[in-house]
């Protein structure tokens, strides 16, 4: 299995996120794909790979070309306010919320940053463009490799992509790669394409992305956003709307959920999946939902995700698997590895 491997990825470093009124040092940090680049290496699973560069026109098949713009010249507008910003990182401030308007962009530097993103966990930093635009290219050279025959390929960035939308950013993500890679797959002439997330989180950003659509069918197993980010979306009754009516499949689940109840959802998305008939699969592949997680409330376990690996194969779809989250930072590699090693 080939990987993509986002070799600017570090350029995205925040320094902190807001976090129950104080701000703390990142969750989301390089050491992450350093740990799964090392354990593919140690495991000698398949070759670690440069993207190919692709034309921005595949980043506004899903990205609006004003926020496109904005995250592209958002640290030269945060500089040019003073320059000692540039020790700092951007954090949103102001949000626009219900009975405010979202189709002028404000001048003000601060209004677009909360017109452009949800939460105040995400730090848009220096080089925040240019780790997210290469990671954008390691998702369309993975599902380029399926396209030129590959059954298999990994696309290892981050920062990670499901909670970002058309146009806005938050839950660490700026670009939404699974997104990407879905549309070039779709592009290219699959006529239907499905992403599955496993990621603790629900994927909004994806769900959003696609919801109207027939042509991409959506599945995500995650933490109840009764209880869990991002709270606002993930709700088992979002089926879909429109054409789309159908096309999405939201599998929320507890707090403190294990593998063989985990592993349930997994086999009704499959099931779903199969029954869409996709031509090519797209996982979001976060490893948050392992028991060490610092910030999630599942429990599987580090063998568990070798069962995952098995049950994906066993769907028999060429597949792209997209990093996202998973923040046990020392255990990431082990476990994604693990999905990988016994898929191939
Ligand atoms: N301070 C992904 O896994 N903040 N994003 C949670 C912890 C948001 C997670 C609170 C979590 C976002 C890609
Ligand atoms: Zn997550």
């Amino acid at each position: 299995m080939k990987t993509f491997y986002n070799h600017l990825h570090a350029q995205h470093q925040g320094k902190v996120e807001m976090f129950r009124g104080a701000l703390v040092p990142c969750f989301e940090v390089p050491a992450r794909a350093d740990h799964v680049l090392a354990e593919l290496k140690r495991r000698q699973l398949g070759t670690a790979v440069n993207p190919q560069s692709f034309d921005d026109s595949a980043l506004t098949s899903i990205h609006s070309p004003r926020y496109l713009n904005f995250l592209a010249t958002a640290w030269d507008q945060w500089v040019a306010l003073d320059a000692a910003n540039a020790d700092k990182d951007i954090l949103p401030s102001v949000w626009p919320t219900r009975t405010f308007r979202t189709d002028i962009e404000p001048e003000n530097f601060s209004a677009k940053v909360g017109l452009y993103s949800y939460d105040a966990g995400s730090p848009f930093t220096s080089g925040t463009w240019v780790a997210a635009r290469a990671g954008a290219h390691c998702a369309l050279s993975a599902a380029q490799a399926l396209l030129d025959g590959d059954r298999a390929s990994f696309a290892l960035s981050r920062p990670p992509g499901h909670h970002a939308g058309a146009d806005f950013f938050g839950g660490y993500c700026f670009l939404n790669n699974a997104a990407i890679a879905a549309q070039h797959l779709r592009d290219a002439g699959m006529k239907k394409v499905a992403v599955l997330d496993v990621d603790y989180h629900h994927g909004n950003g994806t769900q959003a992305i696609f919801y109207d659509r027939p042509d991409v069918f959506f599945a995500s197993i995650h933490g109840d956003p009764r209880t869990e980010y991002p709270f606002y979306l993930g709700h088992a009754d979002e089926k879909g709307q429109g054409a789309g009516l159908g096309a999405n499949l939201n599998l929320p689940l507890p707090r403190g959920t294990n593998y063989a109840t985990w592993a349930q959802a997994l086999d009704t998305s499959l099931a779903a999946i199969d029954k869409f008939g996709a031509e090519a699969l797209v996982v979001s592949l976060g490893m948050d939902t392992f028991e060490g997680d610092p910030i999630s409330g599942f429990t599987l376990k580090s063998d568990d995700y070798l069962r995952v690996g098995e049950r994906l194969a066993r769907v028999g779809l060429p597949t792209v698997f997209i990093f996202e989250g998973g923040y046990a930072v020392e255990e990431v590699g082990i476990n994604a590895v693990n999905v990988l090693e016994a898929f191939a």
